[in-house]
Formats: C-alpha cells, sequence, structure tokens
C-alpha cells in the first residue's frame, strides 16, 4: 500500500506537512546537528564533491526528511547516499549525486535536474530488475503548480539514463497488475482545465501509459492521494478531493488488465461529505476504506460549522456492495478520537459551544455512553474524574465509570487524522 499524504485539511483549514528549511553545505556542513554518526563520514565525502557555497536540498513535500538519503538503489544490501543541492544564484538548477561506499564513500553519478524547487523525492523499481530508479520531482518556483516528474535510472547502463519526463501534480508507485511488479500512477490537474489521471508500466524498455482517465476538473485539488486493496480482489486508487468551501469527495479507481475503471458513476457517488475524511485502512485488514461524515441525532438541526459529525469507514465488496467498517468521533482540535462500537444505537452527540466537553448519548436519552472534557488545567480534579490521557498541553478526563467506554477514547498524533 502506498500513501502519498500531500496535504491535510480539516475544518477549512489547510496544514502544511513541515516546515521549510535548507541544510547549508560546506561551513555549515561541519555542525549539522540532525545527522547521525553513520552520516559524518558520507557529509565529509559529499562536500569534496560539491561546489563551492550549494545548500543541500529537501523535497518540499518531505520537509522532514533528511537532505542526505541513504537508500539501497541496486539492491546489494549497501545503502547509496542520494544528495539535491543547488548553488546561490537564483538562476541554477537543483542537481544531485549518488554515492556508493566502496571502502569509502564515491561518487558513482551526477544528476540534472529541471527546476529550482526540489519538490518529491522517492524511490522505486519501475523498470523490474531489482534496481531502484529516483523519482524526483521539480518546479520553477515555489509556488508553482506545474511540477514535472523526472525518473532516473542510475544502475541499467554505464552512465544515468532518463526514463522519463513528465508534467505532473501527484503521483504514486505500486504493483497492480501482478505481484512486485510497479506500475506508476501520474495525476496531472490544473483547475477547471485538466484532470487527468495516466497509468504508465515500463514495457520494451520504456515506461508507457497505457492508460488514461479524465476526471472532474472543477474540483478544488487532491488532499489525499493513496493506492492499494479498494476491494478482497481489487487493487486501485483512493483519491480524496476537496470540492467546495469545505465539501469533499473521494475519487475510487479500480485497475486491472491495463485499464483503470471509475468505481462509481458521477450521479450514483456515496462518497460525498460535508468535509475532508482521509481514505484510510481503519482496521489494518489491508483493504482501504472510504469515508464520509454522518451527522449525528440532533433535536434541532445545527449548521454545518458547528454539527458534530460522526466520521463513517466504509469498505467495498467486488459485487459493489459496501458495509461499514469503523466508526468514531474526531476532534482535531484537541487532537483525539472516540472509537464508536458498530453495535450502539443510533447516537447524540452534545458538545459545549468552545468543544471541550462532548457526552455520546443514545439518541434523546440522558444516558452518557462516554464523556470526554479536555482541561488545560492540570491539577487534580475532585472525586469521580477518570484521567483518559495527558500531553503537554492537555488533560483529558471523563466521568465515565464503564472502563471499556472509556478506552475508546485515543490520543491523535497531528499526523495520524486518517485513523
Ligand atoms: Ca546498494
Ligand atoms: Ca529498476
Ligand atoms: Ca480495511
Amino acid at each position: 500500500m502506498t500513501i502519498c499524504l500531500k496535504r491535510l485539511f480539516f475544518i477549512g483549514a489547510f496544514i502544511t506537512l513541515g516546515g521549510c528549511s535548507v541544510f547549508h553545505a560546506n561551513t555549515d556542513l561541519m555542525s549539522p546537528p540532525q545527522l547521525s554518526v553513520a552520516k559524518e563520514e558520507i557529509r565529509q565525502a559529499i562536500s569534496l564533491y560539491l561546489p563551492e557555497n550549494v545548500e543541500l536540498q529537501m523535497p518540499l513535500n518531505h520537509q522532514d526528511g533528511s537532505p542526505i538519503e541513504l537508500v539501497d538503489l541496486n539492491g546489494d544490501e549497501e545503502d547509496e547516499a542520494v544528495v539535491f543541492y543547488k548553488s546561490q544564484g537564483q538562476a541554477d538548477i537543483v542537481k544531485g549525486i549518488v554515492l556508493q561506499n566502496n571502502n569509502g564513500w564515491e561518487k558513482i553519478a551526477d544528476i540534472r535536474g529541471e527546476g529550482k524547487i526540489l519538490v518529491d523525492l522517492t524511490f522505486d523499481d519501475l523498470t523490474d530488475d531489482g534496481h531502484k530508479e529516483i523519482l524526483a520531482g521539480f518546479a520553477y518556483t515555489e509556488d508553482s503548480k506545474d511540477y514535472g516528474l523526472i525518473v532516473y535510472d542510475i544502475f541499467s547502463s554505464s552512465k544515468p539514463s532518463i526514463l522519463l519526463n513528465k508534467p505532473y501534480s501527484h503521483f504514486l508507485v505500486d504493483a497492480f497488475e501482478q505481484v512486485e511488479k510497479n506500475n506508476l500512477v501520474i495525476i496531472k490537474f490544473v483547475k477547471e482545465h485538466k484532470n487527468t489521471v495516466s497509468l504508465y508500466d515500463y514495457r520494451n524498455e520504456a515506461i508507457v501509459e497505457v492508460d488514461q482517465l479524465e476526471l472532474d476538473h472543477y474540483i478544488n485539488g487532491y488532499y489525499n492521494v493513496m493506492s492499494g486493496q479498494i476491494t478482497e480482489k481489487q487493487k486501485g486508487l483512493m483519491l480524496d478531493v476537496g470540492l467546495g468551501a469545505h465539501s469533499a469527495q473521494t475519487f475510487i479507481i479500480s485497475i486491472s488488465d491495463d485499464e483503470m475503471t471509475n468505481w462509481f458513476s458521477f450521479d450514483n457517488d456515496p462518497t460525498f461529505k460535508a468535509s475532508a475524511v482521509l481514505s484510510a485502512d481503519t482496521n489494518g485488514d489491508g483493504i482501504l476504506e472510504y469515508g464520509i461524515l454522518e451527522e449525528p441525532y440532533m433535536e434541532e438541526p445545527l449548521p454545518y460549522a458547528t454539527t458534530p459529525f460522526i466520521t463513517v469507514y466504509y469498505q467495498l465488496h467486488d459485487d459493489g456492495s459496501s458495509h461499514v467498517v469503523s466508526k468514531a468521533y474526531y476532534d482535531y482540535e484537541h487532537l483525539y478520537k472516540v472509537s464508536i462500537p458498530l453495535d450502539w444505537p443510533r447516537l447524540q452527540i452534545d458538545r459545549s459551544d468552545d468543544r471541550k466537553r462532548i457526552e455520546i448519548k443514545p439518541a434523546g436519552t440522558d444516558v452518557v455512553f462516554l464523556d470526554v472534557y479536555v482541561s488545560e488545567d492540570k491539577r487534580p480534579r475532585g472525586d469521580g474524574w477518570f484521567v483518559l490521557a495527558e500531553t503537554e498541553e492537555f488533560v483529558y478526563l471523563s466521568k465515565t465509570t464503564k472502563k471499556e467506554n472509556r478506552r475508546l477514547f485515543q490520543l491523535l498524533q497531528p499526523l495520524d487524522m486518517a485513523n
């Protein structure tokens, strides 16, 4: 299963992953706090091969990584080092080098990029020879959405060759047709003009497009791009897209026999939701689910912004049917979720205006299945409070006496919003 999480947006707000930092070469290379001891040696070798005054580049979409990527490209169980860099002159384009450890780190390849910004960087074997290619995405400006993807083959011939050079918005790699034989999927989206998904396969020594699918180009954009099992037997894509100010939809695409097929027709698409939900494998069985938002029971209908929605995840079946796999109440502001057992009746969720207190009850009753109170005050409480969890920021309290219900509470990591 491949996960490609570009941006998460919840409750109308965009949260861009990572910060924006560059790692300076040469003088600054001498005192990098974030590099491990093993990289010390590589760092010194790299500085021998790079010109003066260059900045090592981290991919824009993966700022949590390292500026020195260690990856076994040729399958000999020894890592190579891949480094992208740029001179400080603004006109200069991003370049890269690959180093191999042959009793000391040596440069084995130079890579010429095609842009001033490194946007994406992944390593996958697209040619089915056991050697990983370098998939690097470039842009000319940080604001540009005109990305170019270049696939570099480092090991197949005596010098590196470029196997593919295509415009893209998002891409992912997965083995859709045969076990361990990877395909490449490229999405090119230009709002109101173009929204094309292309499937590539390696044939006759080239990466060729084998199918293309046009999707709705009036969407706002993609916030989560995933591939994997979409049913017990079928592999494909789940592409979560934003529509209006808040609403969202999931394009579900099956892939078999070189063909991509929309699972749902446009007029009969059950994946519409009031705001973004990330498709995910929520029950850990290896099959993806798409999520929707369900209104709880409400005595008076509430506006969208104050409705305490329940997130419901559905798994598809090969016969076209679907079933609910999991339900949960998510609070992204306070970073927790409450799993909702599937045998619970229809629920109402009473939520305070400041969203710090919730009570989950069977619809129209006063029986509380679970209450959660998010407090910033860490002092011990009076009698009857159970501490569900504590973080640096909050203490999560409950008066629910039933332990099995309190166990439905779970903290979310800031990047773990999918399940
Ligand atoms: Ca290797
Ligand atoms: Ca290969
Ligand atoms: Ca699943």
